[in-house]
C-alpha cells in the first residue's frame, strides 16, 4: 500500500489542540499524511462526509483508507507503517473488513485496543491482540476502506456514537469491524456531562438500532432500558472535570507509552 492511499480527515474546533496533537503527528509532520481539516459543522455526518467528498475528489478513483480522527489524536513515530502492516494483515485474514479502530468494544461488553489516554494519564488497553471483531469503535479514530459508496449516517445528531452508528452499519450490511492494534496518544479531556448532545445522539442511535439492542460502547450501553444512561450520567458527574488545555505534550506522552520505539530499543535515561 502507498501512502497514497491513505487520506486523514479531522473536525477541529481547536486549531491550538490540532497543532499540539494530530498536526504534530511524525507522518503529518513529513508530508506522508495530509489532514484534511473541517470546521463550523452541526454534526459528525457533517465533518466527515464532507473531509471524505473532499478526498475522494482529490484522489479520483483510488481506493482508499480514510483516516477519520479527533484533533488531539497523537499518531507516533513509525505509525503509518505499522498501519500498513497491520490492516494488510487483516485484509489477508478479514477480506470483507470495513472499519476498523485502535479502540473498541466486544460484542461481550469487554474492551479491546491499546490507547494511551492523556484524560485518564494511563494506557487503556492491552498489547497482542493484532486485531478482534467488535460491536463498537471508539470514536478517536475510525479507519474505513472507502469503496466510493459509504457515508456516515447525517442523521445522527451531534458528535457522539458516531462510531458505534458506523460499525453496526457495517455489520449490518454484512461486513467486518475490528480493533486493530494501533497504539496511539488520545489526548483527550474528560466528558463532562452526557446529557445534552450526548442524550441526542444516544436516543436516535437506540431507536435506530433497536432490533440489536443491547449495544456495549466505551462510555454507556446502547439500550432501551433507560437505566443504561442514567447510571453512566450519575458515573460521569461523579469523574473530576478537566478544562482548558491537553494535559501534557503528546510526543512526550508517546515516549512515556514506549509507542513508535524500536522493539527491544534502549530508553533514554
Ligand atoms: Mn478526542
Amino acid at each position: 500500500m502507498g501512502d497514497a492511499r491513505f487520506a486523514l480527515v479531522a473536525a477541529v474546533n481547536d486549531d491550538g489542540i490540532l497543532a499540539s496533537c494530530l498536526a504534530a503527528s511524525p507522518d503529518v509532520v513529513a508530508g506522508r499524511l495530509t489532514i484534511t481539516a473541517m470546521r463550523g459543522a452541526c454534526n459528525m455526518a457533517e465533518a466527515y462526509n464532507g473531509g471524505l467528498a473532499k478526498v475522494r475528489e482529490q484522489r479520483g478513483d483510488v481506493p482508499l483508507i480514510v483516516l477519520f480522527a479527533h484533533q488531539d489524536v497523537y499518531l507516533p513515530e513509525g505509525w503509518l507503517d505499522l498501519a500498513k502492516q497491520r490492516l494488510a494483515a487483516l485484509t489477508r485474514a478479514e477480506s470483507d473488513w470495513m472499519v476498523a479502530g485502535p479502540y473498541g468494544v466486544r460484542a461481550d461488553g469487554s474492551h479491546v485496543g491499546l490507547v494511551w489516554d492523556g484524560g485518564l494519564g494511563r494506557e487503556l488497553g492491552m498489547k497482542g491482540f493484532g486485531h478482534a471483531p467488535v460491536v463498537s469503535l471508539d470514536e478517536l479514530l475510525l479507519i474505513v476502506r472507502d469503496e466510493g459508496g459509504f457515508a456516515f449516517d447525517p442523521q445522527l445528531p451531534q458528535f457522539h456514537l458516531y462510531g458505534t452508528d458506523l460499525v453496526q452499519s457495517a455489520l449490518t450490511a454484512g461486513r467486518g469491524a475490528f480493533a486493530v492494534e494501533l497504539p496511539l496518544v488520545h489526548n483527550s479531556q474528560r466528558v463532562d456531562t452526557l446529557s445534552g448532545g450526548y442524550t441526542l445522539a444516544y436516543r436516535y442511535a437506540r431507536d435506530k438500532w433497536r432490533a440489536r439492542l443491547p449495544i456495549p460502547t466505551t462510555i454507556c450501553d446502547l439500550s432501551a432500558n433507560p437505566l443504561h444512561l442514567l447510571r453512566a450520567k450519575w458515573r460521569v458527574r461523579k469523574v473530576a472535570k478537566r478544562t482548558g488545555k491537553p494535559a501534557s505534550d503528546a510526543a512526550e506522552l508517546a515516549r512515556l507509552a514506549g509507542y513508535g520505539s524500536e522493539p527491544g530499543g534502549s530508553s533514554p535515561g
